[in-house]
């Protein structure tokens, strides 16, 4: 990480609208320290790459100690690899450091910058990446005044503690950028939105995403910029003030670097229809790519989601004419993605939350097979399709597909029974879970993210098995299969499975103990095995099981977590002796991880075999990409 704390990429997403002359690092790292870094940044950067190390790091007198041929040596690999421009050296280096260093370098060619990404690169303190492989990107709403009565009141009061405490939530529940906005009359909007994100900048579980600044007020969109030092996205600029004050402000994105949001709204007002929907979307495409310069990847497309049910028949057709033109711009405005905010669209359903949410669970649903990029979200307050009740979703598809004229009616008619009330008032309906069987329960509980009752569950279900392995093995494996499944067919997201993993481990802490419990019984070890979940990845839940599994059949597990580097993983295999190396991932990045990691073990000559595992890897990458770049595995 950078001293303020972003990774390579992240940094890189900060800075790469600066066209600069170049890219790189220097000092606080010798050049063999530096080498992972630098390797990175070669892969991604699309400008040329300087870097100045110090002579190696400094011994307990702070002196330097390595040589300018030892340090030339490791330099002359960089230039070889392809991944530097410019070089010279920092800390510790002298004179006789850069003639060697010039002279193992004269006859190497430069190096060609990366090709022009054709993802919207967003940061944080991390790199959020958005291509055409990703899902559904969810933004979290609550820290917005307007859209939250409790935000507005703590920020009122200037309770910062627990406005910081609404944005972790947000990003608990799954949220991957967060919408902040100071908009409202009696508040000092400029003022509040910069107390708010230098609070943040600071909390690292919460500046690690990238953050939307909303404000309707341009001077608070730019007075947010300033505060942040990730790659953001400013919510929003628009055609409604005409073109020139359209390309002042596209412009001051491009000088912050940043992504726009950019709402379907020209001179004569917001864009209700699809064709008046495109047709600002386009003009604003061309206005911005063809006479600012703007970086299509950078664009994010509005076309308003407003309010359905609301018994004016203008409005029925607004979710269809919405999701319409979520598909139009995927096809039509190459590189742009797309956005919305979810909650508008339920407005006239105002307390009755488990309707606002079916409602939003269906409209989204429909939105993300029509291409939608990402929405602003209440994150943790998604439901999953398959699960509303049939009845429910049938009357609830009837309004946001503007099936029929009473759809809003008949839904109006029902919709008594499906208040929260109406839960308990009507088990047929809604049936109990509670009282199905102990592997039904489970399955519930993982798939809704329900942890209240897994302890006594998974309790239950270890009481009914001859050996606690095989409750995982069994109903949790069986449970966490739906999940998967949803999910796969865009039925659950994100922040959904994220509660499921939740759940899912709490379920296996439970069993731990007894699993080792029943392990202990034997003591002869058959190995030891290094596991990791590989750098830029986070999933570790089948990691997790595979080492309880592992534990299970007496192999010593030592667990380095997740986002392990490399140079990490190795370094521990070859202090603990390990006699197995154990690699897993979900994410697709993952898999060219898991080969530098194979090429990096064929570089120091090891010899201990690499296990490879996760979601994402297959038999065939293996065999193919991998296990070519390893030929001393024992
Ligand atoms: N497009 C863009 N930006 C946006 C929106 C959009 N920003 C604001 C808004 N729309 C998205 N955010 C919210 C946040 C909350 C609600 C709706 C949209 C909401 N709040 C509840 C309510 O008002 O009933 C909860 C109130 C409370 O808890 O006090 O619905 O469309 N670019």
């Amino acid at each position: 990480r950078t001293l303020s704390g972003q990774t390579v990429q992240a940094f890189l997403a900060s800075v790469t609208h600066s066209n600069a002359l170049a890219i790189g690092f220097n000092c606080a790292l010798g050049a063999e320290q530096l080498r992972p870094y630098i390797r990175e940044l070669s892969t991604h950067c699309e400008a040329p790459i300087s870097v100045f190390p110090n002579a190696g790091l400094p011994n307990a007198f702070g002196e330097y100690e390595q040589s300018p041929e030892e340090m030339a040596s490791i330099v002359e690999e960089f230039a070889t690899s392809g991944w530097i421009n410019i070089v010279g050296g920092c800390c510790g280096t002298t004179p006789d450091h850069i003639r060697a260093i010039s002279k193992v370098i004269e006859n190497k060619l430069p190096r060609q910058p990366a090709l022009k990404a054709d993802s919207l690169k967003l940061s944080g303190l991390e790199l959020l990446n958005i291509n055409e492989e990703s899902l559904l990107v969810n933004v979290g709403e609550r820290t917005n005044v307007t859209g939250s009565a409790k935000f507005a009141r703590l920020i009122r009061e200037e309770n910062y503690d627990e406005t910081i405490s609404v944005a972790r939530q947000q990003i608990e529940n799954g949220a991957q950028i967060i919408d902040v906005n100071m908009d409202e009359g009696m508040l000092d909007g400029k003022k509040a939105m910069t107390t708010f994100l230098n609070l943040i900048a600071s909390e690292p579980d919460i500046s690690r995403v990238p953050i939307m600044v909303d404000s309707s007020q341009w001077e608070i969109i730019e007075e947010g910029l300033k505060c942040i030092q990730g790659k953001a996205i400013v919510n929003s600029i628009s055609l409604k003030e005409g073109e020139e004050s359209f390309f002042k402000h596209a412009k001051k994105c491009q000088a912050y670097g940043a992504a726009a949001v950019v709402m379907a709204f020209d001179e004569e007002g917001q864009a209700d229809t699809f064709e008046r929907k495109i047709e600002i979307c386009r003009r604003s495409y061309h206005l911005l790519v063809d006479k600012v310069d703007f970086n299509p990847n950078d664009i994010i497309f509005d076309p308003n989601i407003f309010a359905i049910g609301t018994g004016i028949e203008e409005h029925q057709n607004y979710a269809v004419d919405f999701i319409r033109s979520v598909a139009w711009i995927k096809k039509n405005l190459l590189g742009a993605r797309t956005s919305g905010g979810l909650s508008n669209v339920s407005f006239s359903f105002r307390g009755n939350n488990p309707l606002r949410e079916a409602i939003h669970t269906v409209f989204l649903f429909h939105a993300v097979k029509a291409g939608l990029t990402m929405a602003i979200v209440n994150a943790g307050q998604l439901g999953v399709y398959d699960e509303i009740p049939a009845e429910l979703r049938d009357l609830v598809e009837d309004l946001v597909l503007n099936r029929r004229a009473d759809a809003t009616e008949r839904l109006l008619d029902a919709a008594d029974q499906f208040t929260d009330e109406g839960k308990s008032l009507e088990p047929d309906k809604l049936p109990d879970w509670r009282q199905l069987t102990v592997e039904e329960r489970l399955s519930h509980a993982l798939v809704k993210g329900i942890t209240e009752h897994i302890i006594d569950d998974t309790e239950e279900a270890r009481l009914n098995a001859s050996h606690p392995l095989e409750v995982i093995e069994g109903p949790l494996m069986s449970g966490m299969n739906v999940v998967g499944d949803l999910f796969g067919s865009g039925k659950m997201f994100l922040p959904q499975v994220v509660k499921s993993a939740r759940v899912m481990k709490s379920a296996v802490g439970h069993l731990i103990p007894f699993i080792e419990k029943d392990k202990s019984r034997s003591n002869s070890s058959n190995g030891k095995i290094i596991m990791a979940t590989v750098k830029g990845d986070v999933h570790d839940i089948g990691k997790n099981i595979v080492g309880v599994v592992l534990q299970c059949n007496n192999y010593e597990v030592i667990d380095l977590g997740v986002m392990v580097p490399a140079e990490k993983i190795l370094e521990t295999a070859q202090k603990e002796r390990a006699d197995l190396i154990g690699l897993s991932g979900l994410i697709t990045p993952s898999l060219n991880e898991m080969v530098h990691v194979a090429e990096e073990m064929q570089r120091l000559n090891m010899k201990t075999p690499l296990l490879i595992g996760g979601a994402t890897t297959s038999k065939a990458h293996t065999a193919t990409k991998i296990e070519p770049t390893y030929h001393n595995s024992a």
